[in-house]
């Protein structure tokens, strides 16, 4: 009871430090975790909560199986804990079916005096080789590492690794060794060296001697040095360093009295099974990443994973993305200088989200709130028959009439035009807007270079030939509407169309009218009778010569003599 009184008490101390560092670490940054216009949720201690591993335990076989461990320690006098007492070391078992012989992993981030232990050495020489992986469930900015050992040395070569993908990939964090040539042999790292860069992976010696005995620490500072640690929200590369998913001890050698000399002595068990790992416990100072967007990261339900609180109009677990809606501007990390925050895009209520478009900002084509043309944000899914960047037009065949506000719901409505010869009509006046075929008030004519309405077929142009291909390329300017089978023959003649004329076939041959449409008939709309007083309407093509009378012979011909004309009021000559 009394041990664990003083444990905790320790603890309070150990995490009080912590959070000096933390604090110092950061320079400028202040209580409630705002730097300039960067906020920043506070450091706390990751490793409690969350899962760690070992690749082998003192007391369990590789498949798990308890065991019994025979371990000696390196320190000698009687403690009064140990119950066995060979050739004047100081031993004991472990076993993880004994609650009070088992050393799992756990032990490491449990807070309390209880530790995790590896295998002795005399169970093979394998064991030198031992991971630890601490899996922190998401991304953090981790500040520090600091590793409490138990009843052996500290390690004597490893590497601290860290994880960005969730353990799929670990990469150095930092190199450990007793001696500066093994930083060089074995890390390829110039031992102890001054860091110039946010991201250098440093090779130390310090903590691989071989004193204290127990009770070793390692205080292993990620940020704290390096160049970007008083401006961190200006580093990225130091960000980008002091990220991770998951955190590696990889033990590679332990800490042994004889040095180089245990080769000799490796078969010998009373000696190796006093070389193990044991931690008792792992503390890291971390924060959720929030890219400087949130103050709080706190648990949410029901996953239970920490979450950024975010702000600034950011969304997403680390505040890594605009807010549906807010893409006005691309999404940026705060500074101190500047919250970077997200900018609503201007939908007119009529779109709940957006998305940005660099190629649209370039064109000035997005207006935003303020009603500039600042940003490049993309209103998606236009509702209320709306259409456009901003759905501050209305969909083909709609319109907003004059006066009514962009955001109205029911603004757009339906236009009162042909669909047959209009593309929709006008904003504000809901004017009929013809399709290229057509023309006229009511669209009601064919278009320039179009004929026969209502189809309003468009007059063939040909593409311009040579029939000698190895004379002069002859121009010629000819009014293609005019113009039969090709623009002009091989001597750059243009051919007219029946009916036309001119050396550009612009005009209308004598006898002729209408052009393009060069024609020698008037069109005269009749209504007709046939035998069984049926009323049909008829077109008949009538010359400009006859009368329209005469047009009667022609009905006689189609419907027999005793069909009648009857002109159909306004009688009209269609010109
Ligand atoms: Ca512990």
């Amino acid at each position: 009871m009394a041990r664990g009184m003083r444990g905790a008490h320790l603890l309070a101390l150990f995490f009080t430090f912590l959070i000096t560092l933390f604090v110092d670490a950061d320079g400028q940054e202040t209580s409630n975790g705002l730097t300039g216009f960067s906020l920043n949720p506070p450091y706390f201690n990751l490793a409690q909560g969350t899962s760690i591993s070992a690749t082998a335990t003192c007391g369990q076989d590789e498949s798990g199986t308890p065991r019994y461990d025979l371990y000696c320690k390196l320190v000698g006098g009687p403690t009064g804990v140990l119950t066995q007492n060979i050739q004047g070391q100081f031993c004991d078992y472990c076993n993880t079916a004994d609650p009070s012989k088992a050393h799992p992993v756990t032990n490491a981030i449990d807070g309390t005096e209880r530790w995790w232990q590896s295998p002795p050495l005399s169970r093979g020489p394998g064991y030198n080789e031992v991971n630890v992986t601490l899996d922190l469930g998401q991304l953090f900015h981790v500040a520090y590492v600091l590793i409490k050992f138990a009843n052996s040395p500290r390690p004597d070569l490893w590497v601290l690794e860290r994880s960005v993908d969730n353990g799929r990939t670990f990469k150095p964090w930092q190199y450990f060794a007793h001696s500066k040539r093994e930083c060089i042999e074995k890390f390829g790292k110039q031992p102890n060296a001054r860091i110039l860069n946010d991201d250098d992976q440093l090779c130390t010696t310090e903590y691989s001697r071989i004193v204290p005995l127990e009770n070793g620490e390692i205080v292993v500072s990620l940020v704290n040095g390096r160049p970007g640690s008083k401006n961190f929200t200006y580093s990225p590369v130091l960000q980008d360093f002091t990220k991770a998913t998951n955190i590696r001890l990889s033990f590679l050698r332990t800490t042994t009295l004889l040095g180089h000399l245990i080769s000799k002595a490796q078969r010998d068990p009373t000696v190796t099974r006093r070389y193990y790992y044991s931690i008792k416990d792992i503390s890291i100072g971390g924060r959720c990443v929030c890219h400087g967007h949130a103050q709080v990261c706190g648990v949410s339900s029901p996953v239970c994973r920490l979450q950024c609180e975010c702000q600034h109009n950011t969304c997403g677990e680390s505040c890594d993305r605009c807010c549906p809606g807010f893409n006005q501007k691309p999404w940026r990390a705060a500074t101190v200088d500047s919250p970077n925050e997200c900018h609503a895009c201007q939908c007119f209520s009529h779109a709940f989200d957006c998305y940005y478009d660099p190629e649209v900002e370039r064109r000035g084509a997005s207006l935003d709130t303020f009603g500039r043309y600042n940003g490049g944000g993309v209103c998606i899914n236009c509702q209320h028959n709306t259409a456009g960047v901003n759905c501050e037009r209305c969909l083909e065949g709609f319109y907003r009439p004059f006066g009514v506000p962009p955001e109205s719901p029911t603004g757009c409505i339906p236009c009162r035009c042909d669909e047959m010869t209009t593309a929709g009509c006008e904003m504000g006046s809901g004017r009929c807007i013809c399709k290229p075929q057509f023309t006229g008030e009511n669209c009601d004519r064919c278009a320039d270079g179009y004929y026969s309405y209502p189809q309003c077929i468009r007059y063939p142009v040909y593409p311009t030939t040579t029939k000698s291909p190895a004379g002069p390329i002859v121009g010629c300017i000819c009014d293609y509407r005019g113009t039969a089978y090709g623009v002009c023959d091989a001597s750059g003649r243009c051919l007219c169309r029946q009916g036309v004329e001119g050396e550009q076939c612009d005009r209308c041959q004598p006898g002729y009218h209408s052009f393009p449409n060069c024609q020698d008939s008037y069109t005269v709309r009749v209504g007709a009778k046939n035998f069984n007083n049926f009323f049909s309407k008829l077109v008949l093509y009538c010359y400009p010569k006859m009368c329209p009378f005469t047009c009667m012979n022609l009905l006689v011909l189609l419907y027999g003599a005793r069909s009648r004309a009857i002109f159909l009021p306004p009688f009209t000559l269609d010109t």
